[in-house]
């Protein structure tokens, strides 16, 4: 009997979660371990990824296998590497994985994210693609995958993302009656973007190790299918059911889009625990536009600043009267497209305000630094637009989060069709074509502001 015919999918999973075996294997950790002025402090890196799956994983007992790439990560662990998190109040085990400065470099900085990232957002000229970061992403994925394989014992594995392209077929060479399944949290793009990327076969092939792959939108789903047509040909395909038959292995392919925990975050915009910004007092009674990224090319934000600069031009009205707040985290900053953006953005900010602002306003606020959830979701609520304006992104909770933190209020989504998250929420948001900054329909913006924005700025 083969695996695929030891019953159906949702059973198998079943039967692995009433075990509570569930294992999840991730790049970025929910949890960092720093020395901060001779002392161990706790942080939680930024990023879509690990803020979505952290309460998943808190409800769940088990284990969550990642890169512990603080540099006390291993003081606080046990000499396997592992630790009770969330640290005030543990419910799930933290798995270290221990990786070099080489690792880091060919696995992370070169394979996943100078090869398949810009690839999977479809930006191939930024692509860089060297055999050595393959061998090296190789590598780190047999180091994740026997990681996975000493621990479980018949379980759930849930691997997250393109970090791992090459690990399912890894564990299932070793573990045949685990459950696997990946969730692929950026786009797939169409074959002739994907084959640029080599070997893209080996990795098609290792994804359908997995039972269940999981992506946000059913573009990408078809976009995977029509993948494994071309690079798998022996592999059996259903478009239908989204099944693909292959080594004797069932792959069911779906769409299901991450979403976010609108209940908390409305409890927590609640608390209108607005933030102690230097420029606080320059968005009282104005109407605020908010942008909250990783600074990463394929989020859109220069291309954002140059409409906003059209804007000032063309509405000479709105000038003193709208701000635009750029909350932007510094990411992957070792990768030379990452330095060139970080400057684009800077220089694009500088002229822009250069240009327009008075003694007692600022077009555009930047701020850096990372802020508690509950400070972010006021600084949401009491937005009057939100601009998301990716040049192309998986998804981007940005979006739902900005939505679920308004509340009573009426806030103007701006929101890029080639967000994953435009599947859904296009209908009820202004959508726009990032690239074209000066085609974009001018918002109606509204002076609806909270009445409680002073309050909780006093
Ligand atoms: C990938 C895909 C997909 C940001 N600044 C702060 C902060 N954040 C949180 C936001 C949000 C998250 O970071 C960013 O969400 P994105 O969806 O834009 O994520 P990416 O990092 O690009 O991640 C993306 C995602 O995976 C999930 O599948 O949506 O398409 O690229 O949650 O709130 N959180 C706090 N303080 C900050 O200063 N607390």
């Amino acid at each position: 009997m083969t695996r695929s015919q030891q019953g159906t999918l949702s059973e198998r999973v079943t039967d692995a979660l009433s075990d509570r075996d569930l294992t999840v294997v991730s790049n970025r950790q929910p949890y960092a371990h720093d020395y901060d002025d001779g002392e161990i402090s706790v942080s939680r890196p930024a990023g879509g990824l690990t803020a979505g799956l952290d309460p998943v994983m808190q409800r769940t007992e088990g284990t969550w296998i990642a890169w512990g790439d603080g540099d006390a990560d291993f003081e606080v662990a046990d000499e396997d590497g592992r630790v009770r998190v969330p640290p005030d109040d543990p419910s799930y085990t933290l798995s270290r994985v221990r990786l070099s400065e080489e690792d880091v470099e060919g696995y992370y900085y070169g394979y996943s994210n100078r090869a398949l990232w810009p690839i999977c957002h479809g930006m191939i000229g930024t692509a860089r693609c060297d055999g050595r970061d393959f061998e090296r992403y190789r590598a780190v994925n047999r180091r994740f995958a026997d990681a996975v394989v000493e621990q479980i014992d018949e379980g759930l594995v849930w691997f997250q993302d393109y970090h791992f392209g090459l690990a399912p077929r890894m564990v299932r060479e070793s573990a045949e009656d685990a459950v696997l399944a990946q969730f692929w949290h950026i786009p797939w793009p169409t074959w002739d973007t994907f084959r640029i990327c080599p070997p893209a076969e080996a990795i098609v092939s290792s994804l359908l190790a997995n039972d269940l792959l999981v992506f946000h939108t059913r573009e990408y789903v078809h976009n995977f299918l029509e993948c494994v047509a071309e690079a798998v040909p022996e592999a059996t395909v259903d478009r239908v059911s989204g099944t693909v038959r292959h080594r004797g292995n069932a792959t069911t392919v779906v769409a299901f889009p991450l979403g976010v925990d609108a209940a908390r975050i409305g409890e927590l915009a609640e608390r209108d625990a607005w933030p102690d910004l230097e420029a606080r007092h320059e968005l009282e009674d104005r109407t605020i536009a908010l942008g909250v990224d990783r600074l990463d090319y394929t989020k859109g934000i220069p291309e954002r600043i140059y409409a906003l600069e059209r804007f000032f031009e063309d509405h000479p009205d709105q000038r003193g009267e709208l701000t635009y707040v750029q909350k932007g985290t510094g990411s992957r900053e070792e990768i030379a497209a990452y330095q060139h953006l970080q400057e684009r953005v800077d220089r694009a900010i500088d002229r822009v305000n250069g240009r327009f602002e008075t003694d007692d306003w600022q077009p555009i606020v930047r701020v850096e630094e990372h802020l508690p959830k509950e400070e972010l979701y006021a600084l949401y609520r009491h937005s009057d637009l939100a601009l998301v304006t990716p040049l192309r992104d998986g998804m981007n909770l940005v979006a739902k989060e900005f939505v679920a933190a308004q509340l009573d209020r009426r806030g103007v989504l701006l929101l890029s069709e080639f967000a994953g998250a435009h599947e859904e929420l296009g209908d009820d948001a202004v959508t726009i074509n990032p690239y074209d900054t000066q085609g974009s329909p001018t918002p109606s913006i509204g002076r609806s502001r909270s009445p409680r924005r002073s309050d909780a700025s006093a």
